[in-house]
């Protein structure tokens, strides 16, 4: 096929582009950017051809959006974040442009295969789990709402590791994700700011000087994010470090040519790698580096733009709100009390009104050990200016708690922004309060713990300050480009537009006794498995039952998730149907896949556990195939969209108070899964919105948690009382999972006897007693879909969309364009 350039009219803005146009500009693209001919071009050219023609599709609207803002001096607000889960971009385009049959049509006929090109794309992983996850889907929905937003993160050129089994082991491998080329970024070689680091303070009367130090370059690369049909897009922009624009010339002149090149390559490291725990903190200087880089770049960005359409910082306040996503951007605040004190010469309790006004932080975790602290030394070193404003802002707060709140000394050592010590601390999380107008939690419960523990002394100092806004999940990528079955079937009963009205599918619960409705729905779920099952055959070789119930754990390994709870429950059944093999077991499939934070071995020896188990169960005969395990490895956003609407049962199982929200429970309950789940985080509300007999709760309440810690919990006590636990304990105990190595689980079951941290044999009981539920509701299959609609149908409120206009409602103050 030839293509003439006259012929090609980019820029394009007539209607939805037909399947003769759409072949052509991917000829076109596949030509004059690729540089190859249809002849020759191999998949992945095919992908980034189409790639940059659908790119080009969203790229006006996403122009004419940034321009009406300009004009319409429109109210934005920045989404500050270490991460950004976004997951493949094509097939979310397709459908946020309405052009997926016709780019199925379009490349049928060049002889290629969208379906295959779409597996090709890589998925970038730049976030460990939840918060970069929602913060992607969060973008989604700013676009899709037309909200002024725009997200700032880092372009991290190695994501997430990417997760081998070796012999059952977790082994870690650099995810060099740009090396395929990354056709859907703009890169902004204008768009550059220096980040200066180290270097030290002085005064000159009451001016805070700020000198020398080293600097080093942020670049911008842009990502659209397409809003749903509505012609427009939005800005995520990450920011790629590169040595400063000086050298040390000196150095060079003497000869050290390799300390000049030395220097140029630790700074490059500040964006080089995600660090890959969620969890638990690590005073690492990199880290902090990586932040302050953020930031950083991120406001000088913010300032600029600001000044070049108003002419002032005055009206900052009025115009911008900045988004904290978790404490990990935290130091924008005194980054921002620096720009406006020392570069624009407010006054410190002008700079600080206006700051306040501007922040606002969403908290993720309730656990103390995940919160974030710095060393003062540390941050003495690397942010001389920025600690020496912490400290101000310290004494202000503190003097307004002695004036207003109380003078009790406990109580200030507590809520100091420095935890004092041998080595003195920065607290983050403490910072992020004091220096926003709201603080929000990410579940019902969550914020409601949030202001009952962590956060307890500021609620007493800023009651109003506190809010709640529970999470939500995109139904573009979670529906529509996950489940594209269960997708047609809605369209043909309430049509299209629950794409970008969730709510809708409430005009679904019409339906749902529709004799054709309840057949579609077990079809749809066993077509998902059998496509999950495919993929399992052909990555791990194990044969999968499509008639078998799926049951699902997929997040990362935590503790605190309790995916060893799972394991006991398997082995448990494992024994029970060994014990009577004549019994009417209900076929089971455990689907678990995650990734364990590099260092943590708890974590690890779970992942190798759950091997070990997978391989003793998958091989026993005597078992007639009705009991498989299957860890899937590399767990990411692609696999998700895979894995979750082939789940009939959704494991949510953390101890209660642990998990702040959990999305995936929204995503599974949504593609017709039941959650089998403790009450905590969002399962919470999905046990409020879908109805008790739609969902199977147990396990001990977080009241009965916190009773359990205070009484000494004694797991030794459970472990002996309880005969089938003890059994399963001793068995991995005795070896037989692991032969060759029979003490290799010597060091988890002793924490679970003699510590048992986050209670899983407090729960195990009562988990059991709940799979045998689920066993005999799975039997009944009118029962089970009846179940499945009424998750499906019920789910609205779990939108993102929800939940971002709340945030720009009581949160952002920001409205959508008017244009
Ligand atoms: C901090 C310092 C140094 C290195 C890493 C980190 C770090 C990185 C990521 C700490 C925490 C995270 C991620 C936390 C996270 O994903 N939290 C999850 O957020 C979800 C969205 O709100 C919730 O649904 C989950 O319950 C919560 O666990």
């Amino acid at each position: 096929m030839t293509v003439e350039r006259s012929n090609f009219p980019f820029p394009y803005n007539g209607p939805k582009p037909n399947t003769e146009f759409l072949k052509s500009a991917i000829v076109y693209k596949l030509i004059f950017s690729i540089g190859r001919s249809p002849e020759e071009a191999s998949q992945r050219d095919w992908l980034n051809a189409t790639l940059y023609a659908v790119r080009d599709l969203v790229t006006e609207g996403w122009i004419a959006n940034a321009k009406a803002a300009r004009d319409e001096k429109a109210r934005r607000v920045y989404y500050l974040s270490m991460e950004f889960l976004i997951g493949r971009t094509l097939s979310n385009a397709l459908i946020a442009e309405n052009i997926y049959d016709v780019a199925k049509n379009a490349l049928s006929e060049l002889q290629v295969d969208l379906e295959e090109i779409l597996e090709k794309e890589v998925d970038p992983g730049l976030g460990n789990g939840g918060l970069g996850r929602l913060a992607a889907c969060f973008m989604d929905s700013i676009a899709t709402l037309g909200i002024q937003g725009m997200g700032y993160g880092i372009r991290y050129e190695y994501g997430m590791f990417r997760q081998k089994i070796e012999d059952g082991h977790q082994v870690e491998k650099p995810d060099a994700w740009l090396e395929k080329g990354a056709p859907w970024e703009f890169i902004r070689p204008s768009k550059r700011f220096n980040i200066r680091f180290g270097g030290h303070i002085y005064f000159e009367g009451k001016k805070c000087i700020w000198k020398n130090g080293e600097e080093i370059t942020a670049l911008a690369y842009d990502q659209m994010i397409p809003g749903y049909k509505n012609n427009s897009a939005a800005t995520l922009r990450l920011w790629s470090a590169h040595a400063g624009n000086t050298f040390d010339l000196s150095d060079f002149n003497k000869g050290d040519y390799f300390g000049a090149i030395e220097e140029r390559s630790t700074n490059e490291n500040v964006s080089r790698v995600l660090y890959p725990d969620d969890s638990t903190w690590a005073g690492k200087e990199l880290r902090l580096r990586q932040e302050y880089f953020l930031v950083s770049a991120s406001l000088q960005d913010i300032i600029k733009r600001h000044k070049r359409t108003y002419n002032t910082v005055d009206n900052l306040a009025d115009k911008i709100a900045i988004h904290l996503n978790d404490t990990h951007p935290a130091l924008a605040i005194p980054e921002l009390m620096y720009i406006l004190i020392d570069q624009e010469g407010y006054s410190w309790e002008k700079a600080w009104t206006m700051c306040c006004s501007i922040f606002s932080y969403t908290c993720h975790t309730l656990m103390s050990e995940a919160l974030e602290t710095w060393p003062v030394e540390m941050m003495a070193k690397i942010l001389p200016r920025h600690l020496q404003i912490i400290f101000e802002i310290n004494e202000y707060f503190l003097e307004y708690v002695k004036d207003n709140v109380t003078d009790d000394v406990d109580f200030i050592r507590r809520v100091s922004l420095i935890e004092e010590g041998h080595f003195r601390k920065v607290r983050m999380g403490w910072l992020s309060v004091v220096g926003s107008h709201k603080v929000n939690g990410v579940a019902a419960i969550h914020s409601d713990l949030m202001v009952s523990s962590t956060f307890a002394d500021f609620a007493r100092i800023y009651p109003e300050r506190f809010t709640n806004v529970t999470n939500g999940i995109t139904p573009r990528r979670w529906i529509a480009v996950a489940n594209p079955d269960l997708s047609a079937l809605f369209d043909r009963y309430i049509g299209k537009e629950w794409r970008r009205d969730l709510s809708q599918i409430e005009a679904f619960k019409a339906h749902i006794q529709d004799p054709e409705v309840k057949k579609a729905i077990p079809e749809i779920k066993r077509k998902n498995k059998i496509r999950l099952a495919n993929y399992v055959k052909k990555t791990l070789n194990i044969d999968l039952d499509p008639n078998a119930l799926f049951d699902v754990q997929v997040k990362r390994i935590h503790e605190y998730k309790r995916q060893i709870l799972n394991v006991l429950h398997i082995v448990t059944r494992y024994n029970e149907m060994l014990k009577n093999p004549e019994k009417d077991w209900t076929p089971r499939v455990f689907i678990l896949a995650g990734k364990a934070a590099s260092a943590y071995y708890a974590a690890k020896q779970t992942i190798n556990l759950i091997n070990d188990v997978a391989n003793i169960v998958n091989n026993d005969e005597r078992l007639q195939g009705r009991l498989k395990v299957v860890f899937i490895p590399n767990y990411s956003v692609s696999l998700a969209q895979m894995i979750i609407p082939a789940a009939d049962i959704s494991e949510q199982i953390s101890l209660a108070g642990t998990e702040a929200s959990g999305t995936s429970n929204m995503k599974f309950a949504l593609n017709g899964a039941l959650t089998l789940g403790t009450l905590d985080g969002a399962n919470v509300e999905i046990l409020e919105n879908v109805g008790k007999d739609n969902i199977f709760i147990f396990g001990n309440t977080v009241e009965q948690v916190e009773q359990l810690r205070k009484e000494n919990y004694r797991p030794f006590d459970i472990y002996q009382s309880d005969e089938q636990l003890r059994f399963v304990i001793d068995q991995i105990s005795s070896g037989y999972f692991s032969p060759t190595d029979p003490n290799r689980y010597r060091d988890l079951l002793d924490s679970l006897r003699y510590h048992d941290y986050y209670q899983s044999f407090a729960d195990y009981r009562s988990y059991i007693e709940a799979q045998y539920i689920v066993d005999e509701k799975y039997k009944d299959q009118a029962a089970w879909v009846e179940s499945a609609l009424q998750n499906i149908v019920n789910m609205s409120f779990f939108s993102s969309d929800r939940t971002i206009k709340e945030y720009a409602e009581k949160i952002w103050k920001v409205e959508p364009l008017k244009h």
